[in-house]
């Protein structure tokens, strides 16, 4: 019976791989451990962002719209946010909503809690997501998204560059297309939520605007309430139930015929198998 001991061995370990995905999985670091998939810059203003990465309980965000002038933000005129993740962790994949930024009294996070005020996107305008200190001090951009080619070129660095961000344009730093002068309104992913080997692989994904984003010039207000199915990774291929009993069918007609054979040749007896 070693095979079948084998098997059940084998299918344990597979089995106790799967319950603990998570634990391989690191905090927030690195630009791409979070990014938006959904901007809103019309009624109340919104947007919407997945994490890449598990994010621990307590873990703070800052967003912030003032615009990034290369070494600091040219102001505190805009908005300055601080999102704490809350008492439990997040895991990889989960989508989080922040709608009605610009109205105080009816501002919300699907989880965890907001502080700083409000946030007013209008014109051209880009959302910071970063660690740090405060929510005037990034250490580490996490994501952006804009909706200016003006706010992330490094010409007029006080209108918004970039450079000193570590962020990316295509990947990390989202551009929402413009048609002709017209800036978009509002856009959201609509590319896939499943199929990635990696979390991090939905950064490119979610950088392809061309083919995996809806966005509009007219009116943002038609991405909202945004789609919030968690991405999700496939993972190693565990064994269905079905074919799990066709394993254990096989690995016991094989013990039967090895104990059979064995039998036959203590007592010399043999047929035709
Ligand atoms: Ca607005
Ligand atoms: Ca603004
Ligand atoms: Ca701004
Ligand atoms: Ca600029």
């Amino acid at each position: 019976m070693r095979l079948v001991h084998r098997v059940f061995t084998g299918v344990a370990v597979l089995i106790a791989a799967g319950a603990h995905p998570a634990n391989s999985v690191a905090d927030l670091v690195n630009p791409g451990d979070l990014m938006f998939i959904g901007l809103n810059m019309d009624g109340g203003d919104d947007f919407a962002i997945v994490l890449l990465t598990n994010v621990a309980a307590g873990t703070e965000v800052h967003f912030n719209d003032n615009e990034w002038a290369a070494t600091g933000f040219n102001g505190q005129a805009e908005s300055e946010l601080t999102w704490n993740v809350g008492g439990i962790g997040l895991a990889a994949g989960t989508v989080v909503t922040f709608n009605n930024m610009n109205n105080a009294g009816n501002q919300s996070v699907s989880v965890g809690t907001l502080s700083g005020g409000t946030m007013s996107l209008s014109g051209d305008d880009t959302v910071y997501a970063f660690l740090g200190p405060d929510a005037f001090t990034p250490s580490t951009f996490l994501a952006a998204i804009s909706n200016s080619e003006a706010e992330y070129d490094p010409e007029n660095p006080n209108n918004g560059t970039l450079e000193g961000t570590g962020l990316t344009l295509g990947t990390t730093a989202l551009l929402l297309p413009q048609d002709g002068t017209d800036l978009s309104r509002g856009g959201q992913y609509i590319g896939p939520r499943s199929g990635a080997s990696a979390f991090s692989d939905y950064v490119t994904l979610v950088g392809d605007l061309t083919t995996n984003w809806s966005t509009s010039t007219i009116n943002g207000t038609q991405f909202v309430p945004f789609n919030t199915t968690s991405f999700q990774v496939a993972t190693a291929a565990v064994p269905e139930p079905a074919s799990l009993s066709l394993m254990f069918l096989a690995a016991s007609v094989v013990a039967v015929r090895r104990r059979v054979k064995s039998q036959n040749r203590r007592t010399g007896h043999f047929s035709k198998t």
